[in-house]
């Protein structure tokens, strides 16, 4: 095989493994677990036509044995998610930094499996709580299987790993009576919070829209814990991983997110499978963060502290190659469900460092996955082989896959030639980083880590205003949940330490007092990269929901379907009813939704396309008006062509956004919403609202009459 088919190889090299042990049950005779044929499963065995069932009816006992052992543990945290395959390259050659195999050849594609999930919420909970992301990704490299396991926001809660049992008890549900469900708006979770200030930051994000994001396919990744990369030389670097989403970092609002945990749960799950099966396959850019050891303490917070991020206008995310993520799973179970990271997964070139956060890690998640997956054999689970070659004499236990030949079963032998041999460097075999380390035994953390707030307010400080509102409100919802006044009031104390404007505002919607004492860190700095109005924006891959009745003018609908699926859009067509829609031209369109089945929450946009009669019978209908009045607080683009100006001028939209309408056939943009009037030429309008979708939402409403979106 020459090398080019090597490498051709090595991408498909997983699929193939998998392909394995595929099936696909087709023209095939039904059969017990023994291969022996059935005759009829919908009937137990009987003494008699109305008689008990028999002992010996071993298809019967063998189907519900089955049924009765369904279920595995789901994941302590992160039980709900969601995976897919894709693969990755690297944009140029690592080896200075590292020699990750993978890392080196901008020609080769090194399969991976994502997982996505929630943390806090079980595997039934909704996808769109106000929660971190988890962001796992399996390297399936020639060297080993390499997993990145990421979260979408940089930080953690916590500085040592001892903690994680505390904080995940305290947000969990509460044990006496299992309420709330996938949620940190609680007593238990705001008395850890005051109880350990080192978690200033993190509720800082967490509070944020980054934990409400729009998509998967739209949210950053980060490794958040210190790793290192070493080269072929041995030398080392600190190395914090990013994954940056090429369609830019969105969330929703607040209200959407609650109300889409109602209608579609499923919500993140099911736009991550349809866009790849729509062959939109997401993409994302692998960055680093690197800095020298000898650069160690030349930060002002410790760069092994884990409540601490590298601001990247001091330390430049380099982007070093792109995951493209271009095919759905066959089966949950056997491949999200069953799929095993772990932090300490990692291949020559990639090292840990000190943090006390990852050095926890190490120990937990093997050990979780022994549960989980009943046994030291998880890794031969088709998802969790890797493609490199497995040989050691581990043996035997629950589930054992691989028949090992031979007496052999010990090291060093000589009836096997001391075979599996052990590897040399040159033969990349993993070499730890040979780090000096010396120091008494001690139970302390460094006052390196002492400082909470400095990094929570320069977050705040880096907010936009409409995000900063977003922030406060999530203060309201989550601390006005919790039932203890005394805790209320802590919570205000502490995050006056971050910000005293931001206390002020926290106690304003929690009736509790306001600080008394002046707040803030006296940081004065931002980082703007950290603020989401500075991220990607596109249009491209989002949802229109295009409203229409009978009546409709077929030329306004059709020249806006052209232009948006031009631009990769999507868009449905929403009636009363489903089915065929007459067009006052006489032309017909299908509405592929009714009200019944959407809502103005499943969409990035709106659109309503002229024609009196279909108006007319829009301005009768509620569900229309919700329609309209939900997109436009959520600050989502509302597009109306012709007659449906008059349709927005008859909701919330006229009071605030359309004072200045053209009648003149001139396109009209304010605050998101585009309209045009007495024209059948769309190409302006549609370019504007293109545009305006690609913005995303248009928190500018927010500032009209006080009136907030979300
Ligand atoms: Fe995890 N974490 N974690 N974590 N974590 C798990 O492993 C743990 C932390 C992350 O899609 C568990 O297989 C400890 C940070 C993701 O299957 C468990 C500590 C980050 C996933 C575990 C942390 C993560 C997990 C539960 C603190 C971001 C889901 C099930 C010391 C970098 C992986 C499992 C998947 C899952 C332990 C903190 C990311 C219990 C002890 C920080 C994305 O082993």
């Amino acid at each position: 095989m020459d090398k080019e088919q090597q490498k051709q190889n090595l991408e498909n090299k997983k699929d193939q493994q998998l392909e394995n042990f595929r099936i696909d049950h087709k023209n095939t005779k039904l059969t017990t677990n023994q291969g022996v044929r059935v005759t009829d499963t919908d009937d137990s065995l009987k003494a008699g036509d109305r008689g008990p069932t028999l002992m010996e009816d071993f298809h019967f006992r063998e189907k519900m044995t089955h049924f009765d052992h369904e279920r595995i543990p789901e994941r302590v945290v992160h039980a709900r998610g969601f995976g897919a395959h894709g693969y990755f390259q690297v944009y140029e050659p690592m080896a200075e930094y590292s020699k990750a195999a993978f890392l080196q050849d901008p020609s080769v594609k090194t399969p991976v499996f994502v997982r996505f999930s929630t943390v806090v919420g079980s595997r039934g909970s909704a996808d769109t709580v106000r929660d971190v992301r988890g962001f796992a990704t399996k390297f399936y490299t020639e060297d080993g299987n390499y997993d990145l396991v990421a979260n979408n926001i940089p930080i953690f809660f916590i500085q040592d790993a001892i903690k994680f049992p505390d904080v995940v008890h305290a947000l969990k549900p509460e044990p006496h009576n299992e309420i709330p469900q996938a949620s940190a708006a609680h007593d238990t979770f705001w008395d850890f919070v005051v109880n350990n200030t080192e978690t200033a930051h993190m509720i800082m994000w967490l509070l944020s829209d980054r934990a409400i994001p729009r998509s998967f396919r739209m949210m950053e990744g980060f490794g958040v814990n210190t790793f290192r990369f070493v080269n072929e030389q041995g030398k080392a670097r600190f190395v914090k991983f990013h994954w940056k989403p090429l369609l830019g970092v969105h969330s929703l609002v607040w209200d959407e997110a609650q109300k889409l945990a109602g209608k579609d749960p499923d919500f993140h799950r099911r736009d991550l499978w349809d866009a790849i099966n729509m062959g939109e396959y997401p993409e994302y850019e692998l960055g680093v963060q690197m800095i020298e050891e000898e650069d160690e303490f030349k930060f002002d917070f410790d760069i092994l502290d884990p409540t601490k991020f590298w601001p990247e206008e001091i330390v430049p995310v380099i982007k070093i190659g792109k995951m493209t993520l271009n095919r759905n799973q066959d089966n949950f179970f056997a491949e999200t469900e069953q799929a095993a990271f772990h932090a300490g997964h990692v291949v020559p070139g990639i090292d840990f460092s000190n943090d006390p956060l990852l050095q926890g890690r190490l120990f937990s998640y093997t050990d979780t996955q022994l549960l989980r997956l009943n046994g030291p054999n998880f890794h031969e689970i088709p998802i969790n082989r890797p493609i490199a070659p497995v040989n050691n004499n581990q043996r035997d236990g629950f589930h054992r896959m691989s028949i090992d030949k031979g007496a052999v079963s010990y090291s060093p032998n000589s009836l096997r030639n001391n075979s599996p041999q052990p590897a040399s460097d040159i033969e990349h075999g993993y070499t730890h980083y040979a780090e000096k380390v010396e120091g008494q035994k001690i139970r302390k953390r460094n006052v390196s880590f002492d400082d909470h707030y400095r990094q929570a307010t320069l977050f705040w400080n880096s907010m936009s205003s409409a995000e900063k509102q977003h922030i406060i409100k999530a203060f309201h919802f989550e601390v006005g949940s919790v039932k203890d006044k005394q805790l209320k009031q802590r919570v205000v104390e502490m995050f006056n330490n971050v910000d005293g404007q931001l206390a002020a505002e926290i106690a304003k919607g929690i009736g509790v007092n306001p600080p008394q004492i002046p707040g803030g860190t006296g940081v004065t700095a931002s980082s703007p990269a950290i603020s989401q109005e500075n991220t990607i924006k596109s249009a491209r891959t989002r949802k229109v929901a295009i409203l229409i009745e009978n009546g409709f003018t077929f030329n306004d609908v059709t020249q806006v379907m052209t232009a948006l699926s031009g631009a990769g859009i999507h868009a449905d067509i929403i009636s009363m009813n489903l089915g065929m829609i007459t067009s006052a031209e006489g032309q017909q369109l299908e509405a592929n939704k009714s009200y019944a089945n959407s809502g103005s929450i499943m969409y990035d946009a709106l659109y309503i396309a002229g024609g009196k009669q279909s108006v007319d019978s829009l301005l009768m209908h509620k569900d229309a008006k919700d329609f309209i009045n939900d997109s436009f607080v959520h600050a989502k683009p509302i597009g109306a062509t012709n007659e449906a100006v008059d349709l927005l001028m008859s909701s919330d939209v006229q009071r605030i956004a359309l004072a200045g309408v053209d009648t003149q056939g001139q396109v009209f943009y304010d605050l998101g919403i585009v309209t045009v009037r007495n024209t059948s030429d769309l190409t302006a309008f549609t370019q504007e609202f293109i545009n305006a979708l690609a913005e995303h939402r248009h928190w500018m409403r927010q500032n009209q009459d006080g009136k907030m979106s979300g």
